[in-house]
C-alpha cells in the first residue's frame, strides 16, 4: 500500500464505499482521472465512469460491471485496474501513453444496493413494473430487443427485458454515453459466472463477420489468463457457447455503436449458486483479470 489510496480488495465494497474510492483516486490523480457523469439510476444514484487518460486524442476500452447487482467479483477487476493505472503506474507506464481506459464500476448502482441490504442474489435494476420490480439491464438494450422473450413470467422473470428499448435510465446512459464517445472502440461487459469470453452474437448461433478477429483477440485473453494460474475460459459466441440473448449491452454496442471488438467475461463463480463467492476468491481473479485486459487494451481497434 503506497500512499494510502488503494482500493481495499480482499473485501467487497459496498456502493457508498465505491464512489468514495473514485472520489479519492481522482483526487490523489487529477493529471490521469475523470470521473465523468453520465446519468443517474431510477433511485437516483450516479452512474460514474472513471476515465483514466494522459493526453488527448487517443482510442479507448470501456468496461461495464455490476450491470447484474449481485455479481459481485466484477468491480473488484475493475478497481484493481484502476489501481494499477494510478497508485502502481511506474509499472504500467506504457499501458496509459497507449490509450485511455474508461470503467464503469456500478452499471446498475440500485440493484447492486439491494443485494447488500435486501436480497444478496437480486440481477436486475429496481424500477416497478405492474406487477413486480425490476428489468434485466442486459436484455434491455436496443439490440434485437425481446425477441424470443418468455412471455409466460415476463415482468417477473429474472430477464425481463423491459416496457421498451431503453426503457431503463442505466442502459440509456450507457447507450447515450457510448454513442457520444466515438474513442471508445472497444468493450468489455464484466459478469459472472462461468468462465467464459463471449462475443456477438447472442441473438443468433450465426457467426459475426470478423469472427476470426473476435476469436483470436479472446484466446490470447485466455492465454494470459490461464498463465497465471491454470485457470481455463471458454470461448465463442454467446448463442453457441451459452445461450440465446437479446438486447444485450455486448451485442449493442458490436452492433449500434460498431465497436468491432466487443466482449463479455463471465468471471469464475463460487458459493451458493455460483454468484457468491468468498472475498478469497477476490486475488486471484484480479490476478487474472488484469492479465486479460492487458490483451484487451493491446488490441484496441484504431478505427
Ligand atoms: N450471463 C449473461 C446474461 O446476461 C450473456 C450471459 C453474455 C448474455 C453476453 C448476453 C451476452 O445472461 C450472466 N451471468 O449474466
Ligand atoms: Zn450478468
Amino acid at each position: 500500500k503506497r500512499g494510502g489510496r488503494d482500493p481495499a480488495l480482499d473485501r467487497f465494497l459496498n456502493f457508498e464505499e465505491i464512489m468514495a474510492y473514485v472520489d479519492e483516486v481522482s483526487a490523489a490523480f487529477p493529471e490521469i482521472v475523470t470521473v465523468i457523469d453520465i446519468g443517474s439510476s431510477w433511485e437516483g444514484r450516479p452512474l460514474k465512469v472513471v476515465k483514466l487518460s494522459n493526453g488527448p486524442g487517443k482510442k479507448g476500452i470501456f468496461f461495464d460491471s455490476a450491470i447484474h447487482a449481485r455479481e459481485w467479483i466484477g468491480p473488484p477487476t475493475a478497481l484493481f485496474a484502476i489501481n494499477e493505472l494510478t497508485e502502481n503506474l511506474a509499472d504500467n507506464q506504457a499501458l496509459l501513453d497507449a490509450n485511455d481506459w474508461y470503467f464503469l464500476l456500478i452499471a446498475n448502482p440500485d440493484g447492486y444496493h439491494h443485494s447488500w441490504v435486501q436480497d444478496r442474489f437480486w440481477r436486475k435494476t429496481r424500477r416497478p413494473n405492474n406487477l413486480c420490480v425490476g428489468t434485466d439491464p442486459n436484455r434491455n438494450f436496443d439490440q434485437h430487443w425481446a425477441e424470443g422473450a418468455n412471455l409466460t413470467e415476463w415482468e417477473c422473470s429474472a430477464t425481463y427485458p423491459g416496457s421498451e428499448p431503453f426503457s431503463e435510465p442505466e442502459c440509456k446512459a450507457i447507450s447515450d454515453f457510448i454513442l457520444a464517445t466515438p474513442a471508445i472502440t472497444m468493450y468489455v461487459a464484466i459478469h459472472s459466472y462461468g468462465k467464459y469470453i463471449l462475443y456477438p452474437w447472442g441473438h443468433t448461433n450465426d457467426l459475426p463477420l470478423n469472427v476470426n478477429e473476435l476469436d483470436a483477440v479472446a484466446q490470447e485473453a485466455n492465454a494470459a489468463i490461464t498463465a497465471v494460474n491454470g485457470t481455463v475460459y471458454e470461448i465463442g459466441t454467446t448463442a453457441n457457447v451459452l445461450y440465446h440473448a437479446f438486447g444485450t449491452s455486448n451485442d449493442w454496442a458490436y452492433e449500434q455503436a460498431g465497436i468491432s471488438l466487443a466482449y463479455t467475461i463471465e468471471l469464475p463463480g463460487g458459493g451458493l449458486g455460483g454468484f457468491n463467492p468468498p472475498a478469497s476468491d477476490i486475488s486471484l481473479v484480479n490476478a487474472e483479470c488484469w492479465e486479460a485486459f492487458k490483451v484487451f487494451a493491446a488490441n484496441i481497434p484504431i478505427s
